[in-house]
């Protein structure tokens, strides 16, 4: 068997060539152009991000190297008979191109036991926040604090020459990943469970020792394998996986780096979306006294929020125009395991009213649903009440991919990110209002 890392040296040279072909000999081919409604707007669909790990249609959703998520779920080895797969078969794809063999994930099972055990301090660091502070913070503070372990910012300090980069970044890359979920269940027994650690198991896989490590009994480790795998990726342009890239290219380290993907995975129209759908439906369920509501009661709670206006969370996207698939795959395990649990039946009588609604406003461009209008009911089923964490469930999962890329940014030598800004008074004079 070829190693992870022989394979990824190889891989590399072998696209090395590719990106040196195109910079050399079509350096000035014109990609796309810029209108003044994307330099205002956010620079929605500007096409000037470059990366292999994963692309997203608007219409079929997400590709992880160019598998579609249905075929992801299918193609990766699973864990014994259980229905979801190895997450650290999701990494091995994500980072190789390739479909991992047992042995191939094994050998990532191993290396996230080397690496997993968090130093002492990190966890001290963690206690001597404010029992009250949000999880995302403690998961972005413990990532950071533990920035003095990183070998890139060693190796740099000593002189590594810019070939051996990614190579630094990939011994960062495994360090923290085989740490975040020990930090993320941490977190969630200290914050919500009188501190009662449970201690990690090295016989289990990623899904099913994070499970273990909260303490919520199977099915969960099927959804901390459905959830890290969903949400590992989304291309590069999405606001965590950006921040993560963006600070990279400073040449700062994957600490750095992964606590940027965090910060930004943490705002309501992102990640945290997914707590603000669960207060929602919350909402509507205490004022329905827990009934199930017939359509046209929804439908008034839905233009509430509307006309309040505020967004309604977990629809709508800025690269998707049809229904998520991540939304599909979880939809499809809610189907199989909670089919009468009262908050899915919500869910699913928002996936009935909301587009036409959005459609009716005609604001949205997307009226469909993202993944994580699903992704908190699931949780609130399994007994994760804390919704305030679910975000930190999210950047365990989106941390494996924008790892994936750092570690390939790295790889090809990518530069620093420097877009150039203009003034509202160029823009006028370009619309020949001045
Ligand atoms: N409810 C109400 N209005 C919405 C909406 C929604 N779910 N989605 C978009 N709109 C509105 C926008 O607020 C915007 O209004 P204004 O013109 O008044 O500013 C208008 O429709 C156009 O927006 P858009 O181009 O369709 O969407 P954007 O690319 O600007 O934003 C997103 C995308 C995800 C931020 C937005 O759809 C949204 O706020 N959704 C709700 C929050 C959410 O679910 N976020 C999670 C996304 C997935 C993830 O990243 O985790």
């Amino acid at each position: 068997m070829e190693k992870l890392k022989e394979k990824l040296k190889r891989k590399i040279e072998e696209h090395r060539t590719r990106t040196v072909k195109l910079l050399k000999e079509h350096r000035n081919k014109v990609v796309d152009e810029v209108t003044i409604g994307q330099v205002i707007g956010g620079m929605r669909g500007v096409k000037s991000l470059l990366t292999d790990i994963s692309y997203l249609d608007p219409e079929e959703g997400i590709r992880y190297r160019g598998y579609k998520l249905s075929e992801v779920m299918k193609l990766l080895p699973k864990v014994g008979d259980s229905e979801m797969p190895y997450v650290e078969g999701a990494l091995y794809l994500l980072l190789t191109g390739d479909i991992p063999n047992k042995e191939e994930i094994q050998e990532i099972a191993d290396e996230y036991n080397k690496r997993k055990k968090v130093p002492q301090y990190v966890l001290d660091v963690i206690r001597a926040l404010p029992q009250n502070t949000h999880p995302m913070i403690m998961m972005s503070t413990a990532i950071l604090a533990m920035q003095q372990e990183s070998v890139f910012y060693k190796q740099y300090s000593e002189g590594m020459t810019k070939y051996d980069y990614w190579d630094a970044t990939y011994e960062d890359a495994l360090n923290l990943l085989s740490k975040m979920p020990e930090i993320g269940a941490f977190i969630y027994r200290y914050k919500y469970k009188n501190d009662d650690i449970i201690p990690s198991d090295p016989s289990l896989d990623v899904g099913a020792n994070f499970a273990h490590m909260m303490g919520i009994p199977k099915p969960y480790d099927e959804v901390a394998r459905m959830y890290f795998i969903i949400h590992a990726d989304h291309e590069s342009g999405n606001a965590s996986a950006h921040s993560g890239h963006l600070t990279n290219s400073t040449l700062s380290d994957m600490y750095y780096s992964l606590s940027s993907m965090t910060n930004a995975l943490a705002g309501p129209l992102h990640g945290l979306a997914n707590q603000e759908v669960l207060k929602w439906l919350q909402n509507v369920y205490k004022k329905l006294d827990g009934k199930v509501p017939k359509e046209e009661m929804m439908k008034k709670f839905v233009w509430d929020t509307l006309n309040a206006g505020q967004v309604i969370p977990g629809f709508g996207h800025a690269v998707l125009r049809k229904t998520d698939p991540r939304y599909t795959v979880q939809r499809d395990f809610c189907l199989k395991h909670m089919p009468e649990d009262m908050l899915f039946k919500y869910v699913d009588m928002l996936y009935k009213v909301v587009p036409d609604i959005l459609i009716e406003q005609g604001k949205a461009k997307n009226p469909w649903p993202n993944l994580d209008a699903q992704s908190g009911v699931i949780q609130w089923y399994y007994g994760l009440r804390e919704y305030d964490f679910y975000t930190v469930l999210f950047s365990l999962g989106r941390a494996i991919g924008v790892a994936a890329n750092l570690i390939w940014d790295r790889a090809l030598g990518y530069p620093i990110e420097r877009p150039k800004s203009l003034t509202t008074d160029m823009l006028e004079k370009i619309a020949g209002l001045k």
